[in-house]
């Protein structure tokens, strides 16, 4: 492969044009607002992956290690902390979200962009004040389980107050998204014409609206508590602990949801372009989002089976969450069938869209253990859990985000990515991500418990292997973003539509001007009409 030496300048810079800090600070364009909230999500990935890193060294021997065990906890802390509230929850919606709906519905911007901007901001003074917490950091894991947290000397409070900003963003976004994808479709546009990206997005912001005032009010009673001694969760005081579980997960399940289902937006708009087939089951994908959503709001007992709570209230529990897989299960059915006889072309968007699947059925399957009261008692707070969610997680909503940026890497920057490395960096994080999180099955099946610094000796080599293969996964990762930074300046013009895609954005220049659309366009049918003769696509 030749480099080159400079630059090869675009044509048309679109949206990109305008330099300088403050026109991008200011700016009211919901495409620079999400390309601002995707840097800032991403740089939390990395400290986040930093801190994931120094806790698999240190698991690398089973005594006490290079750091204490004090420090051990707070790692662990800080890296679920921001991984959770200020990456994954944010990183599709806001900055995938916040780019693409209005361009896959044809609108020319969100309904209230001032609002974006200031969400933007209060998001990014939220993680100001969470970093203020480090002075004096958290060591209660990122659930923040009472009473132990409304005991302990670390700034708790400063750092619910930042989560609390954070999740305010949070909202004022999904209440942007709801009425934009409301009120700002393209003539013609009706509700089954829309992106499955879209329906994801709308679910995801339903969730993100009804089901964050329930942290954010539970932060206020951990703050008040705390500050002015009011008894809502320290037993000692008259509080009661579980009511706190109740609380957090009331929140904390469905939120699980809200990582997931933009992922499986991403997955919706992929699978059908790489396979030149209509998607299979469009309704049953587009209704499943949204049961989904519906469904996440009433299994949140099932992160307590153990807590004491009564066996009747654990069965119900159990029952309902086994209610969750329906959906989920159409989902991939509908996403495998979409592959049977299709025309398989393996770009990269697609290598990451086939493992999520491949993840996340693994990550699902173990997720029925979990929700089974008769098998999470036994694996409950094991590093079982610890691999269900990363495969989940990071198995699942990360690869939707690669493929994400991958597919529409071309549309966001005016560039083409390089394949050849885009591929390589695929394959380091497939092994690494699996060496790395399969023995994690393994270790907690056998007892390991989570978040402990130290183990017993016979527990070593599969740790061994867990950490080699991070350093696998993070030499994927690093492949990846080196392509990114590489490829925003110097790769090829990207035409407008380099993967013959029939949604909207596709049929704009790439990049997009600041308005989107020169003319909005009329919408006449939905948007997979694949591998059919005389189609856009073909
Ligand atoms: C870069 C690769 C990653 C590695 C090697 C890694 C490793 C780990 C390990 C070993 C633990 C268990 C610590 C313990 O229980 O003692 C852990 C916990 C956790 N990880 Fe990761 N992780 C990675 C990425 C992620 C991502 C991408 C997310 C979410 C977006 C995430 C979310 C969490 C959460 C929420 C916890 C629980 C923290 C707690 O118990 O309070 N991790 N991680
Ligand atoms: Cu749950």
């Amino acid at each position: 492969m030749t480099e080159r030496a400079a630059a090869v300048p675009l044509a048309d810079r679109g949206y990109l044009t305008e330099r300088g800090f403050r026109a991008w600070a200011t700016t009211l364009d919901h495409k620079r607002i999400g390309v601002m909230y995707l840097f800032t999500t991403l740089f939390f990935f990395l400290v986040g992956g930093l801190f994931a890193i120094v806790i698999r060294l240190k698991l690398m021997t089973p005594g006490p290690g290079f750091i204490s065990d004090h420090t051990y906890n707070v790692f662990f802390t800080i890296h679920g902390a921001l991984m959770i509230f200020i990456f994954v929850i944010p990183a599709i919606p806001s900055s995938l979200g916040n780019f693409f709906i209005p361009l896959l519905i044809g609108a020319r911007d969100v309904a209230f962009p001032r609002l974006n901007l200031f969400s933007y901001w209060l998001f990014v003074a939220g993680i100001c004040v969470v970093f203020g917490s480090l002075l004096n950091p958290m060591d209660t894991g990122w659930t923040f389980y009472a009473p132990y947290s409304t005991r302990t000397a670390a700034a708790v409070t400063v750092l619910a107050f930042g989560l609390f900003m954070t999740g305010m963003s949070t909202i004022l976004t999904g209440l942007n998204f709801v009425v934009t994808i409301h009120k700002l479709r393209a003539p013609g546009m009706t509700w089954y014409r829309m992106p499955l990206f879209i329906w994801a997005m709308y679910a995801t912001s339903i969730i993100n609206v009804l089901a964050t005032p329930v942290i954010g009010i539970t932060f206020l009673l951990l703050a008040a508590e705390r500050l002015f001694g009011i008894g809502f969760f320290d037993p000692a005081k008259g509080g009661d602990p579980l009511l706190f579980q109740h609380f957090f997960w009331f929140y904390s399940h469905p939120v699980v949801y809200v990582m997931i289902l933009p992922a499986m937006g991403i997955i919706s708009e992929v699978i059908p372009v790489f396979a030149r087939k209509p998607i299979f089951g469009y309704k049953a994908i587009a209704y499943s989002a949204l049961a989904i959503a519906f469904i996440s709001f009433l299994v949140w007992g099932h992160h307590m089976f153990v807590s004491g709570m009564s066996t009747v209230a654990g069965v119900i529990f159990s029952f309902l969450t086994f209610f969750v897989a329906v959906p989920t299960g159409i989902k991939i059915f509908n996403w495998i069938a979409t592959l049977y006889k299709g025309s398989i072309h393996l770009d990269s968007p697609m290598l990451y869209a086939l493992t999520f699947i491949f993840h996340f059925i693994i990550g699902g399957l173990t997720g029925m253990f979990l929700g089974a009261l008769g098998t999470d008692v036994h694996v409950h707070d094991t590093y079982f859990l610890v691999g269900h969610f990363h495969y989940t997680i990071m198995g699942g909503t990360i690869m939707g985000l690669f493929a994400g940026l991958h597919y529409w890497f071309p549309k966001m920057t005016g560039r083409l990515l390089d394949e050849l490395r885009a591929k390589l960096a695929w394959l380091f994080i497939i092994v690494g991500f699996n060496v790395t999180f399969f023995p994690m099955f393994i270790l907690g099946y056998l007892g390991m418990p989570r978040r402990y610094a130290e183990y017993p000796p016979r527990f070593q080599t599969l740790h061994i292997v867990s950490t080699v293969g991070s350093w696998v996964l993070t030499i994927g990762i690093a492949i990846m973003f080196l392509n990114f930074l590489r490829c925003m300046r110097k790769g090829q013009p990207a035409p407008a539509n380099p993967w013959r895609a029939l949604t909207l954005e596709w049929q704009t220049a790439s990049p997009p001007a600041t308005d989107n659309f020169e003319t909005i366009p009329t919408v006449t049918t939905w948007p997979y009409g694949y591998g059919k003769k005389g189609d856009a696509g073909e």
